[in-house]
């Protein structure tokens, strides 16, 4: 895929054992290009810089994405390659089971890179990164572990141990067969970055691209009484135009119902005050909203508010 001097966002995608000259998923070209990746897998792309990203110029951010088995035929830059980016962005991404020994997994000629609350993890490489002129600027939240060429090594070496990154075993599900979600027992679970929004079971952020879900562990099974605020799935979703959710009262509550971006910044304010007991509709209109993530926060006064992920495609 190539983007010239355009801002296309991805929601969702998949690019899998993709072959190409210089990135083998997407090429980015153009000081004015500003390319979102949200909830997109990169797996087993071939390039001969850049298995996933090749960057010249222009800006690119990725969050909850997974970037594995990149190889690359010659050149640089296992997951990506960036030569003059304007600036890069890696939130909640697992980088993790990819194939080239003689590489760093991102080489960066002067391309300010952030990265946070993610996972690099379990890869042939020849350091994580590789950086000239200008590269890695923000570096917190973040695990990186057993890496053949190395951890904190070259540009990564000062955020060692500092603003909340470690190197731990992330405990992946099953690495092998490239299923990088957490295990029960993984150290990455609630020790994500504290200032991004809640994970959808409302506790604290998990690093990487795959939270663990905790709502099913039965540990604080709660007695079956009808709940005071119950949430539809809201439909359709992913959504374009609008989208509906029905919310249930059992009695009558001063309730809040807001839509939130995924760095938790309130987008709108779709209920709020006193409302009776009973079915209340509650429509979500896409005007002025760009696509990507949102997440949908009912609470009743005092209560656990209920979330859920809604996902706008334009
Ligand atoms: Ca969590």
């Amino acid at each position: 895929m190539l983007c010239l001097e355009s801002s296309p966002q991805f929601v969702n995608m998949r690019f899998i054992n993709n072959i190409a000259d210089n990135g083998g998923a997407v090429y980015i070209e153009g000081p004015t290009s500003n390319v979102s990746f949200t909830d997109c897998q990169f797996i087993g792309n071939i390039a001969s810089n850049g298995s996933s990203l090749y960057l010249y110029m222009g800006s690119v951010s990725f969050e909850q994405c997974l970037f594995s088995r990149g190889g690359l035929n010659s050149g640089q830059g296992t997951v990506a390659y960036a030569y003059y980016g304007t600036s890069i962005d890696f939130v909640s991404c697992t980088i993790a089971g990819n194939l080239e020994p003689d590489s760093p997994l991102m080489f960066l000629f002067n391309s300010p890179t952030r990265i946070s609350n993610s996972i690099i993890a379990e890869n042939s490489c020849s350091a994580p990164v590789e950086s000239m002129i200008m590269g890695v600027t923000e570096l917190n939240y973040t695990t990186i572990y057993g890496n053949s060429g190395g951890n904190w090594v070259g540009p990564l070496e000062e955020f060692d141990g500092v603003n909340g990154n470690v190197e731990e075993d992330p405990a992946f599900l099953n690495s092998d067969d490239g299923d990088f979600h957490l295990a029960e027992n993984s150290p990455c679970i609630d020790t994500g970055n504290p200032n991004l929004p809640n994970d959808p079971d409302d506790t604290v952020a998990d690093k990487g691209a795959f939270y663990y879900d905790q709502s099913f562990n039965g540990v604080e099974e709660q007695p079956l009484l009808p709940a005071d605020l119950t949430l539809s799935p809201a439909w359709p979703n992913p959504f374009n135009a609008r989208t509906t959710v029905e919310l249930t009262l059992a009695r009558s509550h001063y309730v809040e119902v807001e839509l939130v971006d995924v760095l938790g910044r309130q987008v709108k304010t779709l209920l709020t005050g006193v409302q009776p007991a009973g079915v209340h509709r509650v429509e979500v209109n896409a005007s002025g909203l760009a696509a990507g993530v949102y997440l949908l926060r009912a609470q009743i006064e005092g209560q656990r508010s209920q979330v859920q992920k809604l996902v706008l495609l334009k």
